[in-house]
């Protein structure tokens, strides 16, 4: 039943590749429920999402990053409930620069210990879509068919530092972390899309990304559901670690459905100093 959920997510992709490369359309008077104020094309890309969800007698329910609530199926005894963001990083949009769908398959309740499965879908010079069940599956799509381009794994170590958020609002701790991943020679690749940047890690097989407790957003910015538990389960399943600099990502609890939280997320080694610096 997994894989239906799956299949449709490949076929919206598609759709919402066409709609990227064809329209140009600018922002709403609408902004979503994080305030964040609404491009024609997030809404447009949250529909195609939704409509073909909604169509699965698998899915209970569907829980978008761009709407209130969470929105029931009419197929009431079906077992999962897919919360996703249907484009993450569409303020780049404008500098045509690669943006996402992010997705969370889970079981019967929105938890993360409930999720099963996870993944994103990325919009750039080529489309491709990321899978994590129990391996990390990497698919191209080449116009014509999906194909399977191997599982994602990452080394102990890596050499990318993604550091989000604005610096003048960055703890002491979180500014010793990331000089001292500099000092060690990392290099700095940040565009502030957390699907290219996390992709990037996963790709070039390590490094760390980050999205820290900063004064101005002491629970960070990135959603627990739409972000940072889909991340998690793919960092874990590809041989990486996701932690909130104290605590495993997987291990949270969700109050609100739009709820944030700090993340770090990499391979063992740059989380092994994540935990030396924050515990
Ligand atoms: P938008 O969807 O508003 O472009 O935000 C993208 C995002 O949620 C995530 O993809 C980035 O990692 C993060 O925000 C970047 O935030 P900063 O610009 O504060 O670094």
């Amino acid at each position: 039943m997994v894989d239906m959920i799956i299949e449709t997510l490949k076929e919206s992709a598609i759709h919402i590749d066409t709609l990227l490369k064809t329209h140009k359309g600018g922002y709403l008077q609408s902004t979503n429920t994080s305030g964040d104020t609404q491009l024609e094309v997030d809404v447009k890309a949250d529909k195609i999402l939704e409509e073909a969800l909604l169509e699965l007698p698998c899915v209970k329910g569907i829980c978008s990053e761009e709407q209130a609530e969470l929105h029931y199926s009419a197929y009431q005894d079906a077992p999962y409930i897919v919360a996703y963001d249907p484009l993450d990083g569409s303020s780049l949009i404008d500098s045509n620069l690669s943006v996402g769908s992010i997705f969370g398959i889970y079981n019967q309740k929105l938890s993360a210990q409930a999720l099963i499965a996870s993944g994103y879908i990325i919009y750039g010079p080529a489309l491709e879509i990321v899978i994590a069940q129990e391996q990390v599956l990497h698919y191209h799509y080449n116009g014509n068919i999906w194909q399977n381009l191997g599982a994602l794994e990452l080394k102990k170590k890596g050499y990318i530092n993604a550091p989000g958020g604005t610096q003048k609002h960055w703890e002491a701790k979180h500014k010793t972390l990331i000089e001292s991943l500099f000092a060690q020679g990392y290099r700095l690749r940040y565009s502030g899309g957390a699907v290219p940047d996390l992709h990037q890690i996963l790709i070039k097989g390590g490094g760390l990304f980050s999205y820290p407790a900063t004064s101005d957003a002491p629970q960070g910015k990135l959603r627990k559901l739409f972000e940072v538990f889909p991340f998690a389960f793919i960092y874990e399943k590809a041989g990486g670690e996701a932690s909130t600099g104290t605590q495993r990502i997987l291990d949270l609890e969700v109050g609100h459905i739009h709820e944030s939280t700090p993340c770090f997320f990499g391979s063992l080694e740059e989380m092994k100093l994540v935990r030396n610096i924050y515990e």
